[in-house]
């Protein structure tokens, strides 16, 4: 085709000035979102100089796309082609195939249901002795920091078999990380003088010698063994359990606790269908994406809707707001268990879907079953506080107030 011809064909952009890593947008980012959607298909950031996809449809045919929006250049704004990441690379979230098909196919197994089925009823009594501990204490407490966060912190690292000492660096190790998934700015530089310390810890509990038997990071070691993934792949897939597996959690579960105490039709119609429990995650996970953004790299010249992608360089994919697009979801701003929240992506989408969903839906399905039986009513008892990441839509504080009802079992410590 001649070059006129292309050029022709091509429609600029329309280009946005908003800074969306700028802590005002961090704090309340749907106005932003509904204008990029407004804007068009793809908007152009010459602040970042990235093209933004911020609809479902674009946003999905992204994910989907491995092949033209790689993730071996770096899932953050720093492209690994040209610039050193802050870490190696990891073997999964950083990568395409055909090196990430090892990893992904072993931490898949390893992180499948029929694998999980053993956590189930040992999860549950954790959570029931959880939400029994922090009921006898009294009916108004922090749902952030005493559920939300304790929860996950009380099972996932056991799990994964690390030690019990350092636990406290795992949430900081990750607000770190989210952040560098996004640009240089105060966020980032307000964790700098961290990350020798975190991953010094991290890198140490990633080894054979530090994992328990049985544990996820173990069954990782034994794969390597077998031969199914190198022995220098290893401790990198156990650190991304640890980058990955944490906050996540913890800000979805924060988002599912917000939803209903905000929503108490929503707690009642929960508390007579305890079924929909999984419905009720993935759509707090749709209506908060805790994971609000990510990067991939163009491998080659690519087009869409009329607009030219250049080679090499970053498209950035807004989650949140695909996840709140009224071209795709009915009332998209309510928080509503009649709906079917299925196809968010939340999780992202194709081949780097999140691997350990499956985790995550456990932990929930624990602690929110807990709560049913526990908790007739929900409120917030004082106004919730954000914590600011550039990747996660995250909670400092949720005060609730809670009205017990009087079938929990007394406290186990
Ligand atoms: C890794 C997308 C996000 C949840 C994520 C973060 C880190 C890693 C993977 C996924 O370190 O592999």
């Amino acid at each position: 085709m001649p070059e006129a011809t292309v050029q022709s064909a091509t429609v600029p952009p329309p280009v946005c000035d908003t800074d969306p890593f700028s802590l005002e947008v961090l704090a309340e980012p749907h106005a932003l979102h509904a204008e990029l959607r407004a804007a068009g298909p793809v908007v152009y950031l010459p602040r970042y100089d990235v093209h933004v996809l911020a609809r479902y449809e674009e946003v999905r045919a992204a994910l989907t796309d491995w092949q033209h929006f790689e993730s071996s250049g770096g899932v953050g704004p720093v492209n690994f082609h040209h610039e050193k990441s802050w870490r190696p690379p990891s073997p999964l979230v950083e990568t395409d195939p055909p090196g990430h098909d090892a990893p992904r196919r072993v931490l898949g197994g390893i992180l499948a249901p029929p694998a999980l089925r053993r956590l189930r009823a040992r999860w549950q009594v954790a959570a029931e002795a959880l939400v029994d501990q922090v009921l006898y204490a009294g009916p108004e407490f922090d749902a952030f920091t005493e559920l939300a966060e304790a929860f996950p912190l009380r099972v996932f690292p056991d799990a994964v078999g690390i030690g019990r000492e350092g636990r406290e660096k795992l949430l900081p190790f990750g607000d770190i990380g989210f952040n560098l998934f996004g640009p240089a700015n105060e966020l980032t530089e307000a964790g700098a003088h961290l990350i020798p310390e975190l991953s010094a810890w991290v890198n140490a509990q990633c080894a054979r010698e530090a994992l328990t038997e049985g544990g996820f990071g173990a069954q990782i070691w034994e794969a390597a063994d077998r031969g199914d993934l190198t022995y220098a792949q290893a401790p990198l897939v156990v650190r991304s359990m640890l980058s990955a597996g944490v906050d996540t959690t913890v800000h979805a579960l924060g988002a599912c606790l917000y939803a209903f105490a905000t929503h108490p039709e929503q707690w009642q119609r929960l508390r007579r269908r305890p079924e929909l429990v999984r419905v009720a995650f993935d759509e707090a996970v749709r209506w908060q994406s805790p994971v609000q953004t990510f990067f991939r790299t163009a491998t080659t010249d690519v087009t869409i809707a009329g607009t030219r992608i250049p080679e090499d360089t970053k498209i950035l994919m807004f989650l949140g707001s695909a996840n709140r697009d009224p071209a795709r979801w009915s009332d998209p701003d309510r928080f509503d268990l009649s709906r079917d929240p299925s196809g968010h992506v939340g999780f992202g989408m194709g081949i780097h879907q999140c691997i350990g969903q499956h985790v995550a839906r456990l932990e929930a399905e624990a602690l929110l079953t807990a709560l049913v039986d526990r908790v007739e009513h929900f409120e917030l008892a004082g106004p919730p506080r954000r914590h600011l990441n550039n990747t996660l839509r995250a909670w400092a504080s949720l005060p609730v107030r809670v009205r017990p009802s009087g079938r929990g079992t007394s406290p186990v410590r």
